[in-house]
Order: structure tokens, then C-alpha cells, then sequence
């Protein structure tokens, strides 16, 4: 394990307390209640889980156990109690508000569609017998390709109703990531659109599943449904394809759910890791549920009549948790957006709330950061009355875009949550309390009710106050991720590390505690970037660029990016003789299309330079802390006494353009 002893450098002493009149009214009002809450946890760990379990989940059978700790870290949650994730997000909602609006879809020309829960659950339930009717089973895993849209919600929903275990495939990944994925969890059928717009420019997706499918492995599947939403001509595989409108006519409206034990998996979702292919980030049912709902009702303060909007795409777990899962358990107005912050103007965000009223944002800070650069001044001209509260995640917020987010768009009314969590933890876990915690920007400040976090040292212990060291969570928690699809060993390997004897979940994160006792996180520990909030392995980034023909070594980096957060720097080697300057751009640019054919644009190095060889120790180990310093364009203070051959440093300090 890296050291990872951190100093934190930054000190932010402005705070922020939560009005009064929005403390009397919230779901946890004031930090005695938070307070109260947590030693509810502390004194009884299962008794409090289960009071909440069963005050908050529609249980089909009740549960008599609430946590199995036997074959830790194999946790299991409410084991024997069985439910339905889509009969908890749906059906509940029937008798109390079938008209009520679910989702309010604006599509990226800005025409806007809504849907009742009674509405919802129709489609829901003939599109769930439409899978049945292809040999869709409980357990069996479909792969989800599909744009931002209610169809792709349907989509999520469905599978879940017949116990289907789906695995969304972000639609900015390539055609080759799909193929992986769909190798991986063995999916039986993919769902998919023709394509997706967004920004004004139309995007194919059904065309990558067939390049996908093509590329050879993926004969599991039986089954492409193509959800028709650009109407642009697709190539068709006559008994394996079909159109989804013409799966669900003629199928009955409603579908009996598939009760299914709390353990059983809702989904699989991949996330980088620092080494090889993606993880199989396996969830269950009922724990995943139950902190979903107590997570927009703590976090998000949730009430009904909020129009809730959480910018995410679907195929992050940001989007299962709180498009897909949440707002809709909760019985919420949600508003899901298919296009991007910054079409047909910087102000899409700022007019969408206003038209909708939208009272709860979460969106990421690397959108904050854009629409800053790209219209500071815009949201002036909105009417932004309707918020209450806003929301970050994905990446650390730097405190001058945290206070241009409180000034400008929540004119200094709205407490702003942070919220710190990972796809493999399902839902939020340090993150304020709008109506309870004093704020400090820049930091996610305490852990939720129930979850026990610490900072700690290599050794595992706790750093203290004013320290910095390694995130752990100290105790299990309901929505925590059960394996890695396949692979138990790399699950245990990962994040429980024999480091802190196998009982501490390691985050990752480098975090560190002020004087007051708050959480700052200050950003990875192993090798994966933080690109505009989207993890990517440095492995994976690499292994791409090898398997380009010409390429013989590589070794990326970050670099810190006022607007994506990191920026992707990668060193390579050529096969051939180091390019003069001309080729390099070219080969430069060849590279780059490669890495996004091969991953998905987002992965596409920003820089690549060139050298001979890779700065390595005798050992043969590269340097990366040397690289992460040219990337920098910094001038190398580092010990290179270790380092083999240290005149290619000057050759790799030389940028491409
Ligand atoms: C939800 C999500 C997880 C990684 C995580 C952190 C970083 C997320 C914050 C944050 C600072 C935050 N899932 N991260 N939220 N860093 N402050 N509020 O992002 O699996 O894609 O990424 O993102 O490094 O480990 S994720």
C-alpha cells in the first residue's frame, strides 16, 4: 500500500448554519436529532437497521435477522426476508398517488414529457413481460445501452420486477467496453435505442451493440431490444432483434412481481479499478433499498412536493441510485434531462429548474466548474426561487466553485450537501444534514447516521483530529456492494485488505479531519483518475494504449484540470524511432481516437509525450511520481537516485501538440 500519510494544506474556516426556518421543518431537524440517530446506532447496530428496515421497506416476508456477520467480509442484510425492488418503487404509490407525476423528461430539443406512477407502472409491467416472454429469468443479467430517457428507467425498473439483474453500460462507452461487459455477466439480452441525442448531434447506440456482439464472445445473448427514439435507419438481425414498442404491444398491464430474497442482486455495475479489467460491482435488494430511501429522505430531506433533479446519467451508480431507485421508492417528482448543461446555452441548467420548479438539484462539481467558466453571471437571469437544496458528488469540490454555487445559484438560502460516496458503498455515506449540520466548504463533513467511517494510518489507526491518512469504513452497512461479480477473491483482496486484518472496508481515499473533527476528502490513493467525476484506471488507460500496434510502453498519469478535475497525461513508447514533431501530432491524434474507440471518449488522453523509455528504478518499476511532476510541468525535486536512466526525463519533459 502507498504511504498515504496526507497533510492537508488547505484551512477553511467559513461556516454555514442552516436557517431556522428550514431546520424546524426538515426530516432530521437539528444535530441533536443527527446526534440521536447516530448513538441509536451505536448502542444497538442491528436493532436500529431494523427498526428502519421495517419502517421504511415493503417487506413480502418479514426478515428475522437483520445482519449475518458468519462469512464476513460477506455480508448479509435481512437475509431471510424477501421483497421487490419495483414493487417498493411503484406499486406502493398506486393507492395513495396514481396521478401524481413521476418524471417530468425534457429532451435535448428541450420538448418535455411526463409520466404518472400509474402510467409507469403500466409500461413497466408489459415491458417486464415482454422480457419474460423472451426467456427472461430471475438471476439471468441484461446488459442496459440505452440514453438518458423514462424508457431506460423502464427499462432498469422492469428487469427488476422479474428479478433480471441489470448491468447498465454508460452510452459514451465504446462498442469494445460493452463487449467486455457483456462477457463478464454472461447478459442474455441487451437493451438499447437506435440512438441518442445530445447537444444537437445524434449519437448511434444500436450500431455499437452489433460492433459489440460482432467482435465475438457475447453468443449468451438471444435477445437486442431497440428502443425507437431517433428513428435514423438501423441494421436489424431478424429473430434476435426487436423493437421495444412491438415487445410490450399486446402484453398484459400488469405483472406479478418476483419476490426475491434481500440478498438478491438488483444489479451489477462496473467501476475502474487501480489494476486490470473493470469490477462487477455486485448489489443487493433489500439493503440497497432501504438506504436509498433513507438517503433522500435524510440527505435530500425528501417531502412530497418536491421536484427532485439529479443530473446524473443512468449509467453511473449516481443515476441507479437517485434517478432510477430513489426519488421514485420515495414516491418523488423527478425530473430526468437526456441532453447536456451547455445546449443550446449555458444556461439549460438554470432554465430547466426554473421551468420546473425544481426545489432539490444534485449535479457534480465539474459541471459547476463549466458553467462557471461558461456563464458566471447566468443564473442571474433565472428565476431560481423554487430551490431548497443543492447537492454535489463525484469529485472533491474546490471551495470557490462550492461558493459560487451557495451565492449565485442558491442566493444564499440553500444549504449545499457534499455528498461523498462510491459506486461500491450504493448511496450516500459522508454528507451534511441540510437542516442539521453547520457546512464548511469543500468538505463532506460527518458520516451518516449508521455508518461508522475513521481516517487511519498504514498501521489502521486513527489519525485524529487535524490529521490526514486513508478513508475506511469501520463497520458494515445495508447498501454496501456484496462481491465483485465473479470474482469473490479480488472483492476481499480490494477492499478488505489483510493490511488492516481483512475489518475495514478500504475507501481508496485519501481524506483528512480538521480541528472541528470534519471530513475533507482529499482524492484517490491507488491509480485511478477522477475525470470530470468518472473513475477511470490508469491500468485500463494503459492496457489500451498497448494494445495499439505501434505502441511498445505506456504509463498515465493525472494531472490536476481546473475543469475536469484531473486531466489524463499519458508517456509512451513507440515502437519505432521517437517521433520528430510533426509526426508526433499526428500520431498524437491517432492515439487519442484509439484510447476512445477502445474505452470511450472520456478516456481519451489529454496529453501524450514521447520518450525512449519510461523513467524506472533499477528494479524495473516506473516512476510515477516522476511522471505525475513532468505532467505537471514542474521542475523535479524528487530523489532520482533510484532512477536507471535519468536522461530520458528531459526527452518526456518535451510536450506533443
Ligand atoms: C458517486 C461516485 C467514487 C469516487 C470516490 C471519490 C470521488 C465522490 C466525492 C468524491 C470528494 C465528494 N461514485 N468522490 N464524491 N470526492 N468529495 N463529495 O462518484 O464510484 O464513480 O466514484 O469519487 O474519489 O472514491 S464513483
Amino acid at each position: 500500500m502507498a504511504a498515504t500519510t496526507i497533510e492537508s494544506v488547505l484551512q477553511e474556516n467559513r461556516i454555514f448554519t442552516p436557517a431556522e426556518a428550514f431546520v424546524r421543518q426538515a426530516n432530521v431537524s437539528g444535530m441533536d436529532a443527527y446526534r440521536r440517530l447516530c448513538a441509536e446506532a451505536e448502542k444497538d447496530f442491528p436493532g436500529f437497521w431494523g427498526r428502519l428496515a421495517r419502517e421504511h421497506v415493503l417487506w413480502k416476508k418479514p426478515f428475522t435477522q437483520v445482519l449475518d456477520e458468519s462469512k464476513a467480509p460477506f455480508f448479509r442484510w435481512f437475509a431471510d426476508g424477501e421483497l421487490n425492488a419495483s414493487y417498493n418503487c411503484l406499486d406502493r404509490h398506486l393507492e395513495t398517488q396514481p396521478e401524481k407525476t413521476a418524471i417530468i423528461f425534457e429532451a435535448d430539443d428541450g420538448k418535455v414529457t411526463r409520466i404518472t406512477y400509474r402510467e409507469l407502472h403500466r409500461r413497466v409491467c408489459m415491458f417486464a413481460n415482454g422480457l419474460k416472454a423472451r426467456g427472461v429469468k430471475r438471476g439471468e443479467r441484461v446488459v442496459i445501452y440505452m440514453p438518458m430517457s423514462i424508457e431506460a428507467v423502464v427499462a432498469m425498473q422492469a428487469c427488476a420486477r422479474i428479478g433480471a439483474i441489470h448491468s447498465v453500460v454508460f452510452g459514451g462507452f465504446s462498442a469494445k467496453s460493452l463487449q467486455e461487459r457483456i462477457i463478464d455477466a454472461g447478459a442474455i439480452a441487451v437493451l438499447t435505442a437506435d440512438g441518442q441525442f445530445r447537444g444537437g448531434r445524434e449519437i448511434p447506440l444500436k450500431a455499437a451493440v452489433d460492433e459489440a456482439i460482432a467482435m465475438g464472445g457475447c453468443e449468451s445473448i438471444a435477445t437486442v431490444v431497440v428502443y425507437r427514439r431517433s428513428g435514423s435507419p438501423v441494421a436489424w438481425q431478424a429473430g434476435r432483434d426487436v423493437w421495444m414498442h412491438d415487445l410490450m404491444a399486446g402484453q398484459p398491464e400488469t405483472c406479478e412481481p418476483e419476490w426475491v430474497g434481500a440478498e438478491h442482486p438488483l444489479f451489477i455495475l462496473y467501476t475502474s479499478g487501480s489494476t486490470g479489467k473493470p469490477k462487477g460491482v455486485q448489489h443487493s435488494t433489500g439493503g440497497y433499498l432501504l438506504w436509498m430511501i433513507l438517503t433522500m429522505k435524510w440527505v435530500f430531506d425528501h417531502k412530497p412536493g418536491d421536484i427532485f433533479w439529479c443530473t446524473a446519467d443512468v449509467g453511473w451508480v449516481t443515476g441507479h441510485s437517485y434517478v432510477c431507485y430513489g426519488p421514485l421508492a420515495c414516491g418523488a417528482t423527478e425530473v430526468i434531462f437526456e441532453g447536456v448543461p451547455v445546449y443550446p446555452d449555458a444556461g439549460r441548467f438554470w432554465k430547466m429548474i426554473q421551468d420546473h420548479k425544481v426545489t432539490v438539484f444534485y449535479t457534480a462539481p465539474t459541471a459547476i466548474r463549466s458553467l462557471i467558466k461558461a456563464g458566471g453571471e447566468l443564473p442571474k437571469h433565472y428565476d431560481l426561487s423554487s430551490l431548497r437544496i443543492l447537492g454535489t458528488v463525484g469529485e472533491p469540490i474546490n471551495p470557490e466553485a462550492w461558493m459560487w454555487y451557495h451565492e449565485t445559484v442558491g442566493r444564499g438560502r440553500c444549504p449545499i450537501v457534499d455528498t461523498w460516496w462510491q459506486t461500491e458503498t450504493g448511496g450516500l455515506m459522508i454528507s451534511p444534514l441540510p437542516g442539521a449540520t453547520p457546512t464548511k466548504p469543500g468538505s463532506a463533513t460527518f458520516p451518516l447516521p449508521g455508518i461508522f467511517a475513521d481516517i487511519v494510518d498504514e498501521t489502521g489507526h486513527p489519525v485524529g483530529k487535524g490529521k490526514g491518512g486513508m478513508l475506511v469504513i469501520t463497520r458494515p452497512w445495508p447498501a454496501m456492494l456484496r462481491t465483485i461479480w465473479g470474482d469473490p477473491e479480488r472483492f476481499r483482496k480490494t477492499y478488505y485488505p489483510a493490511d488492516f486484518q481483512g475489518k475495514y472496508y478500504l475507501a481508496g481515499d485519501g481524506a483528512s479531519y480538521d480541528e472541528d473533527g470534519y471530513i475533507r476528502i482529499i482524492g484517490r490513493i491507488d491509480d485511478v483518475l477522477n475525470v470530470s467525476g468518472h473513475r477511470l484506471g490508469t491500468m485500463e488507460i494503459e492496457s489500451a494504449l498497448v494494445a495499439n500496434p505501434i505502441v511498445a510502453e505506456a504509463a498515465v498519469v493525472g494531472r490536476p484540470d481546473d475543469l475536469t478535475g484531473e486531466a489524463i497525461c499519458a508517456f509512451v513508447v513507440l515502437k519505432q524511432a521517437r517521433p520528430g514533431t510533426e509526426d508526433a501530432a499526428r500520431i498524437v491524434k491517432d492515439l487519442q481516437d484509439w484510447v476512445g474507440r477502445e474505452i470511450g471518449p472520456i478516456a481519451k488522453p489529454r496529453d501524450i509525450r514521447f520518450g525512449e523509455n519510461l523513467p524506472k528504478t533499477r528494479s524495473g518499476k516506473i516512476m510515477r511520481r516522476l511522471l505525475r511532476s513532468i505532467a505537471r510541468d514542474e521542475e523535479i525535486r524528487q530523489d532520482v537516485s533510484t532512477l536507471e536512466n535519468p536522461a530520458i526525463l528531459q526527452q518526456l519533459s518535451e510536450k506533443a501538440r
